[in-house]
């Protein structure tokens, strides 16, 4: 069928589901496959139209993005909010515009949930608390359960639910005999991980684990402790261990840089369209929806998982 270059949102809406995505940004590997994922879920083969908008994570361009979906009359809005707080006047206006608001990935803290439909994401508390019990395993193991274990934490962008989340959930897990030296915000990204990490190697001589909240910013500190000539890694100086569990993660793992990740699932494009397809056919849908997630360290076939991972 012939669709013209201008007034194609509009025809294509007489038959399409439209759904607006306000994506967070494109900061991370986790994040590209979390936008392909929606790419290639929300065609028009599949009967949606996609407005997808990149805020470059900053919640202002988020705001804007969700106001332009309102005025295009999207029939759908879907938010991956960048940080939790600071959303009830804009939802306010999707819910007067009588658009559904879908959470995917990071959720909102907002005092009436009644603004959104449902969430699907990631259990973030629980992957900071399942790092901290490996860890404490991983410890044990090299005989150094009752030594004093100096950590540092790469965070993620602070004010997300996946910052806040790991964050906490990792805290809840601390030993008494562990020292958390330092944390900062590495903003999800290789480089700003490399630079909090330089800064950590010249200020704290006698690191022992780094935490780092995405994948992304632990190859940045892998970097950084190459280059300050010290090692990182099953057999290294330093035990370093990241959150989302990508490709280039397992390949860090191969490389026997990285010890462990913590999975976080970023194909939430399927999962959104099961939801719309609910809330089309009238049926209710859960309000919290958390994926299932696994961990995997150097003690397992990495190199044969890699083969079975879709991002
Ligand atoms: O861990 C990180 C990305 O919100 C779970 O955002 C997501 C996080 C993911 O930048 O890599």
């Amino acid at each position: 069928e012939e669709v013209a270059e201008e007034p194609a949102a509009e025809e294509a809406s007489d038959d399409l589901i439209v759904v607006g995505y306000a994506q967070v940004g494109a900061e991370s590997d986790w994040r590209t496959a979390n936008t392909e994922s929606f790419k290639t879920t929300f065609t028009e083969e599949n009967g949606y139209q996609l407005i997808f908008d990149d805020a470059q994570q900053k919640q202002e361009n988020q705001i804007k993005a969700i106001r332009s979906f309102i005025q295009q009359e999207v029939d759908y809005i879907v938010v991956a909010p960048v940080v939790e707080t600071g959303w009830e006047t804009v939802l306010e206006e999707a819910k007067e515009a009588g658009i559904p608001v879908i959470l995917s990935d990071r959720m909102m803290d907002v005092s009436d949930d009644s603004l959104y439909e449902c969430w699907v994401g990631g259990n973030f508390e629980k992957e900071g608390a399942d790092a901290a019990a490996w860890l404490k395993t991983y410890l044990e193991g090299q005989g150094r359960g009752d030594e004093e274990i100096n950590i540092v934490t790469l965070q993620g962008t602070i004010g997300a639910s996946a910052q806040v989340g790991r964050t906490d959930g990792f805290a809840s897990g601390m030993q008494d005999n562990w020292v958390m030296l330092d944390k900062q915000t590495g903003e999800f990204t290789q480089s700003k991980g490399q630079e909090v990490m330089e800064s950590f190697l010249k200020q704290y001589p006698d690191i022992d684990v780094v935490v780092c909240e995405n994948d992304n910013m632990a190859f940045g500190a892998i970097d950084a402790i190459k280059a300050a000539g010290k090692t990182c890694g099953p057999e290294g100086d330093i035990t370093i261990i990241s959150f989302d569990a990508v490709a280039a993660a397992f390949d860090a793992m191969i490389a026997g840089d990285l010890n462990a990740a913590f999975e976080c699932n970023p194909l939430h494009g399927p999962r959104v369209a099961e939801i719309i397809q609910k809330l089309e056919a009238g049926e209710s849908v859960e309000k919290i929806q958390y994926v299932d997630e696994a961990y995997f360290d150097t003690s397992m076939d990495v190199a044969a998982i890699k083969e079975t991972r879709a991002y």
